[in-house]
């Protein structure tokens, strides 16, 4: 499983997200501090909306295999501007919540979502759990461990280390006959 960060305003919906994931009852809880020994960090929503304490979002980002970014659908402003991306050394995703709202704005939170460099954005409504089994499709393999060689060897293809290696391309293999 990977291990995912949320973050995101208060209220966006990240602790019923991690309780819709765990297949529990949706139950009020206002978070208060982050622990990252959980598989999925969950942040308060107060280190996303203020400037002196967004830095910890940087953090807690660098304890966890994805990133994501949590907007309600009826959120009337955002707080994830285009560089949201900079201080992320992982993949970034989008979780819009909330989709059920009758004050939705969906196609506008995608927008936002883009815009910040999410490259998968998912649909959820924590209530019904409509959206959650494709979510939890995503975060079921862990992404795979490689060794400081092939990491290497993707960043001088240009590539993150989690994305795929292009077809046909093959790590090199070490003077040993080992595949690095
Ligand atoms: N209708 C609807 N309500 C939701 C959904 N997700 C969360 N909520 C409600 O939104 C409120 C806030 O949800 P939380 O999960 O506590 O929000 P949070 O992002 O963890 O907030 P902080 O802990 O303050 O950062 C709760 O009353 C939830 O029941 C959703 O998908 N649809
Ligand atoms: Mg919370």
């Amino acid at each position: 499983m990977k291990k995912i960060f949320l973050m995101g305003r208060s209220e966006a919906g990240k602790t019923s997200l991690t309780q819709a994931l765990k297949g529990e009852e949706l139950h009020y809880i206002k978070t208060q501090y982050t622990n990252t020994q959980d598989d999925m960090i969950d942040s308060p929503g107060e280190y996303a909306e203020s400037k002196r304490f967004s830095v910890g979002l940087a953090c807690f980002s660098f304890e966890a295999d994805v990133v994501a970014i949590v907007q309600a659908a009826d959120e009337p402003f955002n707080l994830f501007g285009d560089s949201s991306r900079a201080f992320i050394q992982r993949p970034l995703i989008g979780i819009i919540t909330k989709i059920d709202s009758p004050y939705a704005n969906i196609p506008m939170v995608r927008q936002w979502m883009l815009n910040a460099g999410c490259e998968r954005i998912f649909q959820v409504d924590n209530v019904t759990r409509e959206g959650i089994d494709e979510l939890l499709d995503y975060l079921r393999d862990d992404l795979p461990h490689l060794t400081m060689e092939q990491a290497m060897f993707k960043q001088s293809l240009g590539l993150n280390e989690w994305d795929p290696l292009p077809e046909g391309v093959e790590y090199p293999e070490e003077p040993s006959g080992v595949p690095v």
